[in-house]
């Protein structure tokens, strides 16, 4: 076993207290501590087994730097306290156990989540950039950037269910907005608001940023002065594409089924790229890592 089960209770115990935030956003840490657990994954490539949350690359410049991570900085700010009082383990376990217990405190499905990622990185383990997925494209996109991974049509579209968590900021990515009105509650109202709403397109003009325009509608009843919902040209693609919509039409309708699904592919994508040895321990390159358990 590489933790304890008591002490990995304890910085479970530790995350669930900091994500209630009334400074922070909409009052919660924890979509962006969500998204920090998807992109130390999301950039895995099966074909080559390089990238994956395992190394925790996002310490460094090479892959925190990227554009597409901009705004995790945040995150992990957040769970340096926890990592300075907690010191066994490590961030690439850290980073994802953040996630699936932020999912599981907003009301979201269990998620399983095994621990022994180590921190070993060097520049031979750390991704290119270009890896993770661009909010501005379509359904091909999605197909090229999921399919590397290792997903499949109906898990690109259960993954997609995580943007009914958070926000998209103006000074991240260029697109700005919640998916939901109620952005810190985990549900199928993402499907939802995607199959129902009068979706319009709105100009952003960041072309610098890579987000010329978004869609925003309002919900019945919003004023015109309240924040629009909004999707990203890769959210509405789902509805747009023939074998991605029956799942956006089955998950809108049944939310049990949508959890179920969700919590198996989102452990999924935590586990990418972590081979471990027989005592738990992620390899790097067929060795042990340099990760030292207690
Ligand atoms: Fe996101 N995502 N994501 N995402 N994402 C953003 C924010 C969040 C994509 C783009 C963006 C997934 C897939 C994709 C979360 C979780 C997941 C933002 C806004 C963009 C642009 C960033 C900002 O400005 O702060 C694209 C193109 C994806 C391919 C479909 C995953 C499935 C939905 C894998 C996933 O889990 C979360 C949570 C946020 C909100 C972060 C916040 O700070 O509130």
């Amino acid at each position: 076993m590489v933790y304890k089960p008591e002490d990995v209770e304890q910085v479970r115990k530790d995350i669930m207290a900091i994500l209630k935030n009334k400074d922070y956003d909409d009052g919660s840490i924890g979509p962006v501590l969500v998204r920090l657990a998807w992109h130390s994954s999301g950039t895995y490539c099966a074909e080559t087994k390089t990238g994956g949350s395992n190394g925790a690359g996002m310490r460094y410049e090479k892959e925190g730097g990227d554009p597409a991570n901009a705004g995790l900085q945040h995150a992990r700010v957040f769970l340096e306290p926890i990592k300075e009082k907690h010191s066994w383990i490590s961030y690439a376990d850290l980073w994802t156990l953040a996630g699936v217990v932020a999912i599981e405190a907003m009301n979201g499905p269990k998620i399983e989540w095994q621990a022994g990622r180590t921190d070993f990185v060097d520049d031979s383990n750390l991704p290119p950039r270009g890896r993770l997925p661009d909010a501005a494209q379509a359904a091909d996109h999605l197909r090229h950037i999921f399919y590397r991974m290792g997903f499949n049509d109906q898990e690109i579209v259960a993954l997609s269910g995580a943007h009914n968590l958070g926000r998209c900021h103006a000074d991240r990515s260029g697109f700005e907005g919640p998916w939901v009105n109620n952005p810190t509650r985990f549900s199928n109202q993402y499907y939802k608001m995607l199959l129902k709403l009068k979706w319009q397109k709105k100009e952003l003009g960041r072309k610098e940023q890579g987000a010329e325009w978004q869609w925003i509608a309002r919900v019945p009843g919003m004023d015109e002065d309240d924040e629009p919902l909004m999707m990203l040209p890769t959210d509405m693609s789902l509805t747009q594409d023939d074998a991605f919509r029956p799942w956006v039409e089955k998950y809108a309708e049944d939310q049990e089924l949508f959890f179920k699904d969700f919590a198996a592919v989102f452990s999924k994508l935590i586990e990418l790229g972590v081979e471990r040895d027989e005592t738990g321990i992620a390899k790097h390159d067929g060795k042990k890592g340099d990760y030292q358990a207690a």
